[in-house]
């Protein structure tokens, strides 16, 4: 019987998910006693290394699990169930690993190349994983195992990572562990080990679409205990260590999908202009202007481009490498309340096996009988239902807000920076925070809603928000304007004095993993991203940022994606919501114009 070992930390629906997708039963692991009677045992993990151990060890799970590990069964390790193996990690020093694997687990640098260059740290996204070993199992010299692809057939399979430390690949500890190594940046790390009946991943393959389950399926399928004495190198794991000139990250294309109740109370997909999602009016009745808010919206339709799951699934058929859901009324209930937000991920994490980010109402509430649900709680709930991140929105501002208020009050109020602030500014209580810490920083999202404030002539900019005040670019429609990007919360129906930098800068210091960041001006303009925005963001955080909002053609993909001049880098993925429900552009289509202007993308048969 195959056992699946869930620690309590993390989202391990969609792991269940593929298992079941792919035709094989599994029970989870209830008691110590359960993995002395598992024949196969996975062991997924997301989340930090500490909480992870301290789990493994207050359940009494450590010594039955290295027990099961000696006994030659087969053991498949995912993330988090990768790193424990390990004697240790930079991440909880002081905690042990089960030290099945000698070396410690460390961070990825953020800079490069004597601080030159600048890499997000987590690694979000998809990249490529060289085998460098393989194993004679009796006649099939060549076999690669675990359903990675043949290194000789040119197959360039990717994988979802997701993670902020690494094991190091060094040769002289792990060349007889290591099964593949993968580049981020100009780092060589293990992503993924085989020895014996020990198979580990550093990516998610529940998550990596048809090359993730492939690969599930083969470690499934295997038959039994394996005998390490068959194994034998491929290539020189020497010369594997040495970086190429670059990595194999992959630009991501994240699929958006706006969900609200219609007048008809059917959850459905919408889609705005600057945040508007009612039909426009008739021209014939007079308005000042139309908003969401406005007098007359009621009066018009929410716009209706179809039912949110059906969209997703077409979506992750064409190559979408993440589907984001955002409940954009969520300011009006309880999400905890909110079962058909539940119902709808539930449903869509059986069918999609990408990462899935849910957003909106990820809050402190209180339900209507005074039961309060801690906004932990309420991602908790999210995690089950099967998202692999959460996204913040209004709660986010108001966050940074008292962080900035409590930073004042901590004598930090010259410093302008939150990235600076002590730790004394933090209280450890927020949702980014307690989310953060739980499930690990890669799993907060948080999502920007800004606005342009333009600034006339002789007028004047509060000197706090100084530095994100830009110019419109010569020759632009921009040409001869000045402005500064503002955060809103509920959707943008509020502003507050708070501008991208600072809360862009407060979320990262407050624990979030990337940033999602929107356009109130470019929403559903067709227009193409805001690259000031977009620049002003990347440069002023080390997270990883998903620009949104805007798209309107494939070329606007390769603009976003090119590094402007005398920048340290670029987002690393960008989003788009109405060119691909109204199917003005495929995802396929803006992969291949991608690839024919140089960059890396994922492309698979699903
Ligand atoms: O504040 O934590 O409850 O989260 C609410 C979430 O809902 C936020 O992420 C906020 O961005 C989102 N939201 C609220 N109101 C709207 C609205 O449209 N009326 N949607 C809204 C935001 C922006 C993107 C959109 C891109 C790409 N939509 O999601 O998909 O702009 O569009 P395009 O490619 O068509 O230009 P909380």
């Amino acid at each position: 019987m195959l056992y699946l070992l869930d620690y309590g930390a993390g989202n391990v629906r969609s792991l269940a998910n593929s298992i079941n997708k792919l035709g094989f039963e599994f029970k989870w692991v209830q008691s110590p006693e359960d993995l002395k009677k598992a024949d196969k045992l996975l062991f997924p993990g997301v989340g930090a290394f500490g909480p992870a151990m301290q789990s493994i060890r207050d359940k009494g799970y450590a010594e039955p699990l290295k027990e099961y590990i000696a006994s030659g069964k087969p053991y498949m390790g995912i993330c988090i169930g990768l790193q424990t193996l390990f004697e240790g990690s930079d991440e909880a020093p002081g905690v042990e690993g089960l030290g099945v694997v000698p070396g410690i687990v460390s961070r990825f640098s953020a800079y490069e190349q004597d601080g030159k260059v600048k890499k997000s740290v987590p690694q979000m996204g998809w990249n490529s994983a060289q085998v460098v070993k393989t194993r004679n199992d009796g006649g099939d010299q060549d076999a690669v195992k675990y359903g990675f692809p043949d290194p000789a057939s040119g197959d360039m399979s990717h994988y979802y990572f997701v993670h902020s430390y690494r094991a190091a690949y060094q040769p002289d500890k792990h060349a007889d562990w290591v099964l593949t190594t993968t580049q981020y940046g100009s780092e060589v790390f293990i992503s993924s080990i085989q020895k014996g009946n020990v198979f580990a991943t550093q990516f998610h393959p529940e998550k990596s679409g048809r090359a993730g389950l492939e690969l599930l399926r083969a470690w499934l399928n295997q038959p039994g205990t394996i005998d390490p004495s068959k194994e034998r190198l491929l290539l020189d794991p020497l010369q594997v260590a040495t970086p190429s000139p670059q990595d194999g990250l992959t630009k991501r294309i994240v699929a958006c999908l706006d969900v609200r109740s219609n007048d008809d109370g059917d959850l459905v997909v919408t889609k705005g202009e600057s945040y508007d999602v009612r039909e426009k009016a008739d021209p014939a009745t007079p308005t000042t202007q139309q908003t969401e808010s406005s007098p007359s919206s009621s009066k018009r339709k929410v716009r209706n481009l179809g039912k949110p799951v059906d969209l997703a699934l077409r979506y992750y058929l064409e190559g979408a490498d993440e589907v984001t859901f955002l409940n954009i009324t969520s300011f009006r209930s309880c999400a905890l309340q909110d079962q058909p937000m539940l119902s709808l991920l539930e449903a869509a994490a059986a069918k999609i096996f990408v990462p899935l980010t849910i957003g909106g109402g990820i809050k402190d509430s209180v339900d209507p009988d005074g039961t309060p649900r801690p906004a932990k709680e309420v991602a908790d709930a999210y995690f089950r239902a099967g998202a692999d991140k959460v996204s913040i929105g209004s709660e986010a501002v108001f966050a940074v807000e008292e962080l900035f208020e409590r930073a004042a009050q901590n004598g930090q109020e010259g410093e302008s920076n939150p990235l600076e602030f002590n730790d004394a500014c933090l209280t450890g209580k927020t949702g980014i925070e307690t989310i953060s810490r739980g499930y690990g920083a890669q799993a907060v999202v948080v999502s920007i809603d800004p606005r342009r404030v333009y600034v006339g002539e002789g007028e004047q900019v509060d000197a706090k928000h100084l530095p994100c005040v830009v110019e419109g670019v010569k020759g632009s429609e921009d040409e001869g304007k000045k402005w500064w990007y503002r955060c809103t919360v509920k959707g943008g129906r509020e502003d507050r004095d708070v501008d991208v930098i600072q809360l862009a800068r407060g979320v990262q210091r407050l624990g979030a993993g990337e940033v999602l960041l929107n356009s109130i001006d470019r929403d559903g303009s067709n227009k193409g991203f805001d690259r000031q925005l977009i620049d002003l963001v990347r440069a002023s955080v080390d997270i990883p940022v998903i620009a949104s909002s805007g798209a309107g053609t494939a070329q606007h993909f390769v603009d976003v994606f090119t590094q402007s001049p005398g920048a340290q880098g670029t987002v690393e993925a960008a989003l788009a919501a109405g060119i691909f429900h109204r199917k003005e552009c495929s995802i396929d289509e803006v992969k291949s114009t991608l690839l024919e202007e140089g960059f890396k993308v994922r492309r698979e048969d699903v």
